[in-house]
């Protein structure tokens, strides 16, 4: 694992141009007897995540910027390109063999597409369509979350743990377009290329840095956190981090990921859950950090191990490299 940053492939060294969906085929030699239906899904994610982000770079233009007007389950203010990247998403997977179930933030209820028994793999893919979207307005990074499960036929329903994922992933909408990936063996990363419309593979098993140097948290909300994060803080401080925050979930978790350091969506006084949704915000985060070498909890269990109650259930969240989250579990602990 090297030090201080993660391991992005040089220009010269970016293979043969592999795109996402030649990735995807390649990865299927780890599925023995694999019918191509996760690939496929992954496909219709690639393709939706295209169409997003052409819809983002001509907002303005277009005039679908601001609130539509309505609010989701949660309470929150939708934006109008909430609810078109949700229609996105949830069109072109609805449109593909094997998704059996979605479940969006954006959705008050699980959506069953296909309950039948008739063989063949289902999955359930529960998605973040268009996450940290306060940033819209003032043209900040927003991004997809996305999370990925087989389904029984019968328990279309039923939600699982993370660590029943069978792969997670999202896209950064920022100065490019990229798609990070994992089915559980690395995670990988993919930059859109606009000339030629396609996610080209930039980086193979990336690895979080031991630790970092900064931290990713909104201070403003200090003085409600826990005694020990705000112990935690306090060190960070005094031993020069930086303080890192988008307001946006995957920019800064991507930061983390390839820079190291740590991001937090604790509990407050105020929010005793957080604010973070586990279905498609932290289980789909906590398997790509697990998976690059980094941890991810809620302070008190591993993120993964979270027995789901519903789909818009919230979860503090604690991740990134392993030291740093190590230090504030010690910290916490009184150690
Ligand atoms: P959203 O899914 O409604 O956009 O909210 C989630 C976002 C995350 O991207 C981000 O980490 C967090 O909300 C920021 O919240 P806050 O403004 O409280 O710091
Ligand atoms: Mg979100």
């Amino acid at each position: 694992m090297s030090g201080n940053a993660a391991t992005v492939l040089p220009l010269k060294q970016i293979d043969a141009f592999v795109t996402l969906q030649a990735h995807v085929l390649e990865e299927e030699r780890h599925f023995p007897g694999a019918t191509g239906t996760l690939s496929w899904i992954i496909s219709a994610l690639s393709i939706s995540a295209k169409t997003i982000a052409a819809k983002l770079k001509r907002a303005r233009l277009e005039d679908v910027l601001g609130e539509i007007g309505l609010e989701n389950v949660q309470g929150e203010k939708q934006q109008k390109l909430d609810v078109i990247a949700n229609n996105v998403l949830s069109q072109v997977l609805q449109g593909r063999q094997g998704v059996g179930v979605i479940g969006s933030e954006e959705d008050d209820e699980l959506l069953v597409i296909d309950a039948s028994d008739a063989g063949g793999t289902r999955y359930a893919v529960y998605f973040d369509p268009l996450d940290g979207s306060s940033n819209l307005d003032v043209g900040g990074s927003v991004g997809t979350i996305f999370s990925i499960f087989r389904c029984e036929p019968g328990s279309e329903q039923q939600l699982g743990r993370g660590r029943l994922q069978v792969a997670a992933g999202y896209v950064l909408y920022g100065s490019s377009t990229i798609f990070v990936l994992t089915t559980g063996f690395g995670v990988h990363m993919f930059v859109l290329d606009p000339a030629v419309g396609a996610f080209i593979r930039v980086a193979r098993n990336l690895r979080i840095p031991l630790a970092g140097k900064s931290y990713s948290v909104n201070e403003a909300n200090i003085e409600g956190f826990p005694p020990g994060i705000q112990r935690y803080l306090a060190e960070c401080r005094q031993r020069g981090y930086s303080s890192r925050y988008a307001g946006a979930m995957v920019a800064d978790v991507h930061r983390v990921l390839l820079k190291g350091g740590i991001f937090l969506y604790p509990p407050t006084t105020r929010s005793p859950a957080g604010k973070l949704r586990l279905m498609y915000e932290a289980n789909p985060m906590a398997m790509i950090l697990e998976q690059a070498g980094g941890m991810a909890t809620t302070g008190q269990q591993p993120i993964l191990d979270v027995e789901p109650d519903s789909l818009h259930q919230r979860v503090p969240v604690i991740l990134g490299s392993p030291a740093d989250v190590q230090r504030l579990m010690d910290i916490s602990a009184g150690v």
